[in-house]
């Protein structure tokens, strides 16, 4: 079954930063669904594995932005 996990990314100001992110996070290995939400600085990620966090702090910092610590 799939994994869900809240990141928080921060940096993001607008549409297209969202954008960007969603992009990247879509991309990792067995990533099934990314809802990235401006208000809440928040990225949901949904994999069918668990995703090692340094791999997501690499896309997220790929995207230009930043993984920030909880949820
Ligand atoms: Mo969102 Mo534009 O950061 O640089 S305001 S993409």
């Amino acid at each position: 079954q799939a994994v869900t996990r809240t990141y928080a990314v921060t940096g993001m100001t607008c549409e297209h930063c969202v954008r960007a992110v969603t992009d990247e996070l879509a991309a990792l290995p067995g990533v099934r669904e990314v809802r990235v939400d401006l208000a809440s600085g928040t990225a949901t990620v949904s994999s069918a594995e668990p995703l090692p966090d340094e791999m997501v702090r690499a896309a997220v910092d790929e995207a230009g932005y930043e993984l920030g610590s909880g949820v």
